[in-house]
This record gives structure tokens, sequence and C-alpha cells, in this order.
């Protein structure tokens, strides 16, 4: 018979187990970022040339995201700016809810609001993650950053077995 303190761990391991979307499976390493967007000023060069760009983590471009094939990356996003957005997870075969679609797999975050974006990444690659409301223009303000996807095989241990010699 399981004791009230194990009663209460299983809880709460099948509540976490729950609650991850299907497709992620509770063995997967979950990497955690914080994205927000606001507008910042930054200055172009040392003669004064500067603007407002509107960029994530007042960063140009975006932090780097990184994880490992099978891995998934949770990202929880902040909308700081003036206008609504979404992030899509360019080249990633993702999850078609998170995809960052705006009107077609999710509503544009507004102004203000966040949203968690949580998705296994299945397959290696050098990617970008980039804004998705009037792409063109978000984009151009500075809403992208590097998504870099690395294989399962370590570098070291493949070296060990002269994978890259
Ligand atoms: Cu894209």
């Amino acid at each position: 018979m399981l004791s009230r303190r194990e009663f209460l761990n299983f809880s709460a391991a099948t509540i976490a187990l729950t609650s991850l979307p299907n497709e992620i499976q509770s063995n997967q390493l979950i990497r955690n970022y914080k994205l927000t967007a606001s507008i910042t000023p930054h200055l172009f060069d040392k003669k004064g040339v500067s603007d407002n760009l509107w960029l994530y983590n007042k960063q140009t471009p975006g932090p780097i995201i990184e994880a490992k094939e099978n891995d998934v990356l949770r990202v929880e996003f902040v909308n700081n700016l003036h206008v609504a957005t979404t992030i899509h997870w360019h080249g990633i075969k993702n999850i078609n809810k998170m995809d960052g679609v705006p009107y077609l797999t999710q509503d544009p975050i507004q102004p203000g609001e966040s949203f968690l974006y949580e998705f296994p990444v299945k397959n290696a690659g050098t990617f970008w993650y980039h804004a998705h409301v009037e792409t063109w223009k978000q984009i151009s303000k500075g809403l992208y950053g590097p998504l870099v996807v690395k294989n399962q095989v370590d570098y070291n241990q493949a070296k060990n077995q002269n994978l890259y010699i």
C-alpha cells in the first residue's frame, strides 16, 4: 500500500505528465528559455547613428537557443511590444499549435501578454526563430535569433570513435 508521501509524489508526477502535450515524453530533457520582446535603443556605430529596434532580450540578433535532438524546448515568451506578435521556429518539424502562425495555429500574442512555446526538437541542424506577425516588418525591426539543435553524439565522444578525423 502507498504511504501518504508516496501517494503525493505519485500524484504530482502524474499531474506533471498529463500537463505535457501528447508529443512530449517524460524522459526528454527540457531546455528552458525566456524571451522578452521590447523596443530597444540601438547604437549602430561610433558616429552615433542609432534607432529603436524591436529585439528579443534587448539583443541583436536575439539570444542563441541551443538544444540536442530529442530534447524539449520550453520558451516562455513575453510580449512587451506595442503590437501583437508570435514566434515561428523556422526549419523545425513542429507540433502544429506551436508553429507560431497567427490566426492559423494560434491567436496573436497581444501587448503585455505571454505565451508558452513547448515542443520537441527531433532533428539536428542550424535554424532560426523569428516574429511572424507582419513578418516583413517585425523581422526587419530585429525580431530574430539563432536556434541550434545539436546531434545526440557528443563531439568528444565522436572524436574518441574517430568519427570526425
Ligand atoms: Cu521563417
